[in-house]
């Protein structure tokens, strides 16, 4: 199996707007900070391995040389409260790239996960300043499970789910496509735009949660992209968290 991520490899693979220019490091600290800040809307930076790969709070991401897809995409949405909805929007694009790859159902785990069979296969972290945002997604594709790291949330790839080792360039082409939908829609009108597909994948319904200090059963994504949970009877909304969950 030839598996690259290299542009000759992904250039020729790619359909629209987004991925151009592609920046490719076999190595490099984090793919956040390798894009370049002040290039195109859909710019993307890509590397085979990572060596202070960022998660949200603080926290890391690990994943093996040349077992992910670890990327950053640059986008310049209109001001507003972008940040936690282009998480979901990244997590929309993800669980679509991954569900076409596999012909297995995806779900996303409010604000930036993606879970097939339970496990998290994808996490999303936006990060923005002066109006520009990096969206950075890291999707676990060729990983066994003994080279995924122990967390909270039980971390899978798209092997672990049917054990199948995989070309990632393809997957990391039809992703681009589809954050480029996803989010062209979310331009025009939203999440309300997205909201059918994204509620139809929402992982935490009908669980019983912990976050931001509210402890319920959770009623949905919002379509202004919070959590609503159901705390005694009265609706809470939750804009940003940690959310613990029951199995
Ligand atoms: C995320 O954070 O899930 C966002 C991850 C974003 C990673 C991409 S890779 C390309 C780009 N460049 C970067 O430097 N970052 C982005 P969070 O929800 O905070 O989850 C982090 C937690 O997930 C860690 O504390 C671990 O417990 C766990 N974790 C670490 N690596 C993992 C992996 N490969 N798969 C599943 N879980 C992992």
């Amino acid at each position: 199996m030839i598996d690259s991520l290299a542009p000759e490899v992904v250039e020729p693979l790619l359909t629209g707007r987004f991925g151009h220019p592609y920046v490719y490091e076999e190595r490099c600290e984090s793919t956040q900070g390798l894009i370049d800040r002040s290039g195109p809307e859909g710019a993307v930076a890509v590397a085979d391995e990572q060596t202070g790969g960022r998660g949200r709070l603080g926290r890391t991401w690990e994943a093996p040389a040349g077992s992910s897809i670890l990327c950053s995409v640059l986008l310049r949405p209109p001001p507003g409260p972008e940040l936690p909805q282009l998480s979901l929007i990244g997590g929309l694009a993800v669980a679509e790239a991954v569900e076409e790859t596999l012909e297995l159902a995806t779900q996303i785990k409010w604000p930036n996960d993606v879970m097939l069979n339970r496990r998290k296969v994808a996490g999303v972290l936006a990060e923005g300043r002066d109006g520009v945002i990096v969206l950075g997604i890291g999707i676990n594709v060729n990983q066994k499970l003994s080279e995924l790291p122990d967390a909270r949330v039980a971390p899978g790839s798209l092997r672990v789910a049917d054990g199948v080792a995989r070309e990632r360039a393809p997957i990391l082409a039809l992703l681009l496509a589809r954050l480029e939908r996803e989010y062209d829609l979310w331009r025009e009108g939203g999440i309300d735009a997205v909201f059918d597909r994204l509620g139809a994948r929402d992982f935490l319904r009908g669980r019983h949660v912990s976050v931001d200090g509210f402890s319920g059963e959770v009623v949905g994504i919002t379509r202004s992209g919070e959590l609503a949970i159901d705390v005694d009877g009265k609706h809470r909304l939750v804009e940003a968290g940690e959310v613990t969950y029951e199995r």
